[in-house]
């Protein structure tokens, strides 16, 4: 297995917005991230990514962009940025960026020009068709709800939008998009920046002809109609050959649609295209045929069965991007682990997990001091434009409204965006204005400050975990194998080169377990556990106990 700086980083992702406001205007900013970055750094990180921070009307918050070189003036704007990125060198710490590359705000100046006129020289840029018997050109949904068309009433045309109407999709057949957007990466890179998260890039080649979906669950059109389109890797090739492969930088492809079959391709280091996806296996467990407004019980086996196959998967020529939650999922302790009872304990287990698996580590903001879901109580607290588009379209369906915003509680984007808990003075230090979004009340228990003082924090153990990570290459590059045959409580699996061999035991659930060890002699002795006491026997776990045993 080839070693790469990026393989062996551990990054910290960023939704700026929610991190740290340094202005009093309720939004954080990116000299609220450089207040931070000794934090950052105490955690043991190497890598920072950063949401977007370019000009954006926020539509969705910053994944609509309007100026693709401009940093947002809420956020800074370039001079922040410089000053970040050089302290940010400074201190060993690199910075990956997000491109957004699908679509661009319909505020952009491409946009702009493209709906002036069909012979304007930027309509090529965007996807215009002509309606259908008075409707759309076919009957393909946005992510966001609704049609993913829009009309133009200036040339009766209309546009394709995956996204917002305000996210207008950019056409990736038309060889200038393609140039303007290697330029984009090329000027960043030039700038310093260290790598790309690319947004929905398994969906920018659009399948040709555009004909109606045949499937009724949207999931099903993503897989079918919307991701890994008939150009895909001739375009991320290219994007390799004309700009990637010139600078000593990572990439992380995230994507609706990327799976077992065709995710590997994306990251085969022999085909040089990206080197990691994100892709959402583990992340859709609990969406029931409606999606993710039709929450189905979340299942340990299956969970185990896709890290288990994605290792495999890409064992030999690719590698794999490990992450339980980011700005678009609910908090991982509430989805994963247990938010109340067995807060710190099944927090600590997380961190264990991921920290443990063969992959790149991303851990999000908030999740290494064990922030939860947020529970408002009513949708007028929510901000994010899924959720509110998926409410609006539930109240024009007649939905029993009480019973959807328990699920939009349960599974609001939101609850991954509530301003990051600093200590316990007013809005948990996040600002001294008013937060854009309403800050989590559990700020007074939950926050960096008292985990700071307490050894025994959630935020202690991830240092201790990101250090144990650091110093076995084997919990790196070494081997998986799952071991637990399929138990309903238990994740047990062995991690080992030739000189090392790990057995990592977890519990996800509230009472205690025996690992049936078949095969599998206790030679091992405990390296590490979540709780301060620990049974004398290795195999007998507590209720959301982990521990690494180390081979004698
Ligand atoms: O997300 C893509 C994506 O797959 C999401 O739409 C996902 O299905 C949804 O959030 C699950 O709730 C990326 C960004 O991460 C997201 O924040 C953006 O809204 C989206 O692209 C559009 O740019």
């Amino acid at each position: 297995m080839k070693k790469k700086w990026w393989k062996e980083s551990v990054v910290y992702q960023i939704y700026p917005r929610s991190f740290n406001d340094t202005s009093g205007n309720g939004l954080g900013d990116l000299y609220g991230v450089i207040e931070k970055l000794d934090y950052i750094k105490s955690l043991g990180v190497d890598v920072i990514w950063l949401c977007p921070i370019y000009q954006s009307p926020n539509d969705d918050n910053g994944y609509d962009i309007s100026d693709y070189r401009k940093i947002s003036d809420d956020f800074g704007g370039q001079a922040a940025f410089d000053v970040l990125l050089e302290q940010m060198h400074q201190k060993g710490l690199k910075l990956v960026m997000d491109l957004v590359a699908n679509h661009s705000s319909d505020e952009h100046l491409w946009f702009q020009e493209s709906k002036k006129s069909k012979d304007n020289p930027y309509r090529d840029y965007y996807i215009w068709k002509d309606g259908k018997n008075d409707g759309p050109p076919n009957n393909w949904g946005s992510f966001f709800s609704g049609s993913a068309w829009q009309f133009d009433e200036t040339t009766d045309q209309y546009y394709l939008h995956y996204f917002t109407k305000k996210q207008p999709d950019l056409n990736w057949e038309n060889p200038k998009v393609r140039k303007e957007i290697f330029d984009i990466i090329d000027f960043w890179f030039k700038k310093g920046v260290d790598g790309f998260r690319m947004d929905v890039i398994s969906v920018i080649s659009k399948p040709p002809g555009f004909p109606d979906t045949a499937y009724d669950s949207f999931q099903d059109t993503i897989m079918k109609d919307y991701a890994n389109g008939p150009r895909i890797h001739e375009f991320l090739k290219e994007m390799n050959r004309e700009v990637l492969s010139k600078y000593d930088i990572m990439t992380v492809g995230e994507g609706p649609g990327i799976d077992l079959e065709n995710g590997p391709r994306y990251v085969d280091e022999r085909s040089e295209e990206l080197d990691m996806v994100f892709h959402f296996d583990h992340m859709f467990i609990d969406c029931g045929p409606g999606g993710k407004y039709d929450p189905i019980p979340f299942g340990l086996n299956q969970f185990k069965q896709v890290f288990t196959n994605w290792d495999n998967a890409l064992k030999s020529h690719g590698w794999g991007s490990i992450f339980l939650g980011n700005h678009d999922f609910s908090r991982m302790v509430s989805r994963f682990g247990n938010d109340t009872t067995y807060h710190s304990e099944s927090c600590k287990l997380l961190a264990t997990l991921l920290l443990t698996l063969r992959g790149t580590v991303y851990i999000y903001q908030g999740d290494e001091i064990g922030m939860t879901n947020v529970a408002y109580p009513d949708i007028s607290h929510h901000n994010d434009v899924e959720t509110l588009n998926a409410w609006k379209e539930a109240e024009q369906k007649g939905q029993d409204m009480e019973q959807f915003f328990k699920i939009v509680q349960q599974q609001s984007r939101d609850n991954a965006r509530t301003p990051v808990q600093w200590d316990t003075t007013k809005n948990a230090g996040f600002s001294d204005g008013k937060p854009w979004l309403t800050t989590n009340p559990n700020y007074t228990t939950i926050n960096v400050a008292s985990q700071e003082k307490d050894q025994n924090s959630i935020l202690n153990y991830y240092r201790d975990m990101i250090a144990i990570r650091k110093a076995n290459p084997t919990l790196v590059y070494g081997d998986y194998e799952c071991v637990d045959r399929g138990h309903d409580s238990i994740y047990a699996y062995r991690r080992w080169d030739d000189d090392i061999e790990f057995l990592i035991l977890h519990n996800l659930s509230d009472t205690s377990q025996t690992f049936e060890a078949a095969g599998i002699a206790d030679d091992f002795q405990l390296m590490k556990s979540n709780l301060e006491k620990n049974t004398s026997e290795n195999f007998k776990l507590d209720a959301w106990q982990t521990k690494i045993l180390i081979k004698k």
